[in-house]
């Protein structure tokens, strides 16, 4: 295992229900560090260039409407094996089929207002940071 730094989102359905804190301290309880941290409104460009992978799926019109329409909270998660440690804790994409204890079991609407995102591998963990981050705003 090795230190590793990845890209994770709370949603839009999240900082709409007041529960940003309640996601938060499941990635610390987890053994992930915050080492950088913002509350933001995309633009549309933003997401539909965060998303491009997704851009001949049938749902990525809306999951840009979805990432969209309200604030979210990117931040840089840090820690030992982070990349799999934060998919871990946010559960399966639809939230019907995550594990017990999971964010998405725990917070997740259904399989689009799914409350959290997290980089998928260390090549998207580096493209992802470096579209919502510049150096400087990674403090540890
Ligand atoms: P994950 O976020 O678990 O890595 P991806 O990368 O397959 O899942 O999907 C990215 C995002 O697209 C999901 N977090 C979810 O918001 C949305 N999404 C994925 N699959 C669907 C689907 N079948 N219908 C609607 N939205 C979806």
């Amino acid at each position: 295992m090795a230190v590793e730094r990845t890209l994770s989102i709370v949603k839009p359905d999240a900082t709409a229900r007041n529960i940003t804190g309640k996601v938060i301290a499941k990635l610390e309880e987890a053994g992930l560090r915050v080492i950088a941290q913002k509350r933001v409104r995309w633009s549309r460009e933003q997401a539909e260039k965060f998303y491009e992978v997704h851009k001949e799926r049938p749902f990525y019109g809306e999951l840009v409407d979805f990432m969209t329409s309200g604030p979210i909270v990117v931040q840089v998660l840090e820690g030992e094996d982070a990349i799999a440690k934060n998919r871990e804790v946010m559960g399966a994409t639809n939230p019907e089929e995550a594990a017990p204890g999971t964010i998405r079991k725990e917070f997740a609407e259904n399989i689009e207002r799914n409350t959290a995102h997290g980089s998928d591998s260390a090549e998207n963990a580096a493209i992802e940071i470096a579209l919502n981050f510049s150096d400087d705003e990674i403090v540890g």
